[in-house]
């Protein structure tokens, strides 16, 4: 409790920050860095990593703030591809311009290559819904995922 009170008192804090380096409401911030084009709120997306992709799918959708959401991740073209993994992949949940406290998401192999888990993002009192999701596979990499949190 006292962690999530922090977590918020730290968000608007960085919330009034920016109000004032950019001089307009943060609720005008829309998203304009979906990541490659493609919107997480519309289907799974694609992003390369190593010598393959990463294809991530939130369901359920539109992504929603303090809902159970599911995360399912897909690797695709990586010499390890089907091979089993060691270290899971997992994903850290975090807003790209305000630190919005730890918040990972430990997935496990559903097939071969293939990963799910669940999480939740929380609210940010800003307004701003601008979330990332982190994707590391220990020992292959990392790559991210832009998209929009409705609250
Ligand atoms: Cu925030």
């Amino acid at each position: 409790m006292m962690q999530r009170i922090l977590i918020l008192l730290a968000c608007l804090a960085a919330a009034g920050f920016l109000i004032r380096l950019s001089g307009a409401p943060p609720h005008s911030t829309q998203s304009t860095r979906a990541s490659g084009g493609c919107d997480l709120n519309h289907g799974p997306c694609t992003q390369p990593l190593a010598e393959g992709s990463a294809v991530l799918e939130i369901t359920p959708r539109p992504i929603r703030a303090m809902v159970d959401l599911r995360f399912r991740l897909r690797l695709e073209g990586l010499k390890r591809a089907g091979a089993p993994y060691p270290d899971p992949p997992f994903i850290d949940l975090d807003m790209p311009d305000m630190f919005m406290g730890y918040n990972r998401v430990y997935l496990s192999a559903e097939d071969p290559g293939i990963f799910s888990g669940s999480g939740v993002i929380v609210r940010c009192p800003s307004g701003i819904p601008t979330w990332k999701a982190m994707v590391t596979v220990p020992g292959t990499g990392e790559v991210t995922f832009v998209f929009d949190v409705q609250y």
